[in-house]
């Protein structure tokens, strides 16, 4: 049973997608709750904020990403870094959503992990009448990378909180899984001994401790 004085995660979350599909807006309506009508391109921002999932507090740590190619160089870092993974087009693009097979090959290259947690996200769902991608074809899309697929509007916040909370759920699962190993590779519950399992993870500190924002 976990403790009611179990100190809180940090978790790392990348925002990544082509330009202009809407980053930036998702994450500043996330975090800010303000919606941004002017397209002002990112170089690299980044947010950080509290929350609560499932009754665990978890500190965000959320990096809004450039979308042009400009500025790829700094992809590997970020995604070495990163837990888990926004990956964001525009309904209205079908191109967008084009770009988002080589940004999940990237990921799952340099992490060397199949199953990083990722959420696909179809913004800008306000404008149906605009609408390029059908949503079943993304559908399938998400389906083969075996991640959830969600339409949302940063405009309307529709699906705004549950693509972040999702996302969230996800890591926790992961950062739960590897606590549980321990570092002769013998899981805590089942005594089973994982072979090649490279993603152990033991927290020596218990963690970060929250800090009211
Ligand atoms: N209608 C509508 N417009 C949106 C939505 N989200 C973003 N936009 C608009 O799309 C434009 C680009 O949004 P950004 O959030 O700056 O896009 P980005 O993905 O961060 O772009 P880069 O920083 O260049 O990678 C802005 O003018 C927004 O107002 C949405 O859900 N609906
Ligand atoms: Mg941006």
């Amino acid at each position: 049973m976990r403790s009611r004085f179990e100190p809180c995660r940090e978790l790392h979350i990348v925002v990544l997608g082509a330009g202009g599909v809407g980053k930036s807006c998702l994450t500043a309506q996330f975090v800010h709750n303000e919606w941004i009508e002017s397209y002002d391109p990112t170089i690299e921002d980044t947010y950080r904020t509290q929350i609560n999932v499932d009754n665990r507090q978890v500190v965000l740590e959320i990096l809004d990403t450039a979308g042009t190619e400009q500025f790829v160089a700094m992809r590997d870092l970020y995604m070495k870094t990163g837990q888990g993974f926004l990956l964001v087009f525009s309904i209205t693009s079908g191109s967008s959503l084009g770009e988002l097979a080589q940004l999940r090959d990237e990921i799952i290259r340099i992490k060397d992990d199949e199953n990083v947690p990722i959420v696909i996200v179809g913004n800008k769902a306000d404008l149906e009448d605009q609408r390029a991608v059908p949503r079943a074809r993304a559908f399938s899309i998400s389906q083969q990378w075996g991640a959830p697929y969600y339409e949302a509007s940063a405009r309307t916040r529709r699906n705004v909180n549950e693509v972040f909370i999702d996302l969230c759920r996800q890591m926790l699962r992961k950062d739960d899984i590897s606590d549980d190993v321990n570092d002769d590779g013998h899981d805590k519950n089942d005594g089973v001994y994982r072979i090649g399992r490279k993603k152990r993870r033991r927290r020596k500190d218990g963690g970060t401790r929250c800090v009211l924002l």
